[in-house]
């Protein structure tokens, strides 16, 4: 072998060895993030559209914003942010609430009034870990009194369209929060909250097929729903789409 050939072998197999490391640190540094979706109180105990068991998931979810179960480097709360007579309301198409009409060209749950803007009800829960913001800002971040850095994602402003998901609304516009979280250098998210069955199954389902090599997880323990069989059916269909599902 000729000093050259020495050379250029040398050479390739530094590289390879370089290459393997850049790959193998890329694989082992994971960003995680939780998405805490619409914990608020219109979806808790006395709220317009209470979800069952939504007060027991309160203490449980403060415990993953600091950090005791996992560490979790990014923490993110989503908040329904509906104005008043949104498309998603009964009392704007003078129906019944949970008549099933239209909006947007698609089928849509008429719901009570909830979550209006800057309303008591849009308030996240009170013994939620969040120090929350007022003003009309869609996004912003904020620190709660354990200094814990907490991003909000509000969604449903368009009255048009609903936004069941933290990332896009039905008419397909983004909030900006998947750009958030690739910023971030997000690789794995984790999602709890209210309502399983709604908001939750819909953030999860778009955080999955909006970018699929997140590692999507969905906490069932840190998460409560409305209707069983609507819960069972939005969970199978979380684990058809590769979102993990924890039990416990
Ligand atoms: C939700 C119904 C209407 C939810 C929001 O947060 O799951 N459900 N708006
Ligand atoms: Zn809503």
């Amino acid at each position: 072998m000729n000093k050259k050939t020495l050379l250029s072998l040398l050479s390739t197999l530094l590289f390879a060895s370089l290459s393997l490391n850049t790959l193998a640190s890329a694989e082992t540094k994971k960003i995680r993030a939780l998405l805490i979706v619409d914990v608020q109180k219109d979806f808790c105990e006395g709220g317009a559209l209470a979800v069952p068991g939504a007060e027991d998931i309160i203490s449980t979810i403060n415990t993953l914003i600091e950090g005791k179960m996992r560490h979790y480097d990014v923490i993110i709360a989503s908040q329904d942010w509906h104005p008043p007579h949104h498309g998603s309301f009964a009392s704007s198409h003078h129906v019944d609430p949970f008549v099933v009409g239209t909006l947007g060209g698609r089928p849509q749950t008429m719901w009570p009034d909830h979550c209006m803007q800057n309303s008591k009800g849009a308030e996240f829960h009170a013994g939620l870990h969040i120090n929350e913001k007022t003003g009309s800002k869609l996004s912003y971040t904020t620190t709660n009194s354990k200094g814990v850095r907490i991003h909000v994602q509000r969604k449903g402003s368009n009255p048009e369209y609903d936004s069941y998901s933290a990332f896009k609304d039905d008419g397909g516009k983004e909030t900006g929060l998947m750009k958030y979280l690739m910023a971030q250098g997000v690789t794995d998210l984790d999602v709890c909250g209210l309502a399983t069955d709604y908001c939750v199954g819909a953030s999860a389902l778009d955080a999955k097929t909006m970018n699929p090599t997140l590692t999507v997880r969905f906490l069932e323990y840190a998460s409560r729903g409305i209707s069983l069989e609507a819960i069972a059916k939005k969970i199978e269909e979380m684990q058809e789409k590769g979102i993990l599902i924890v039990k416990e």
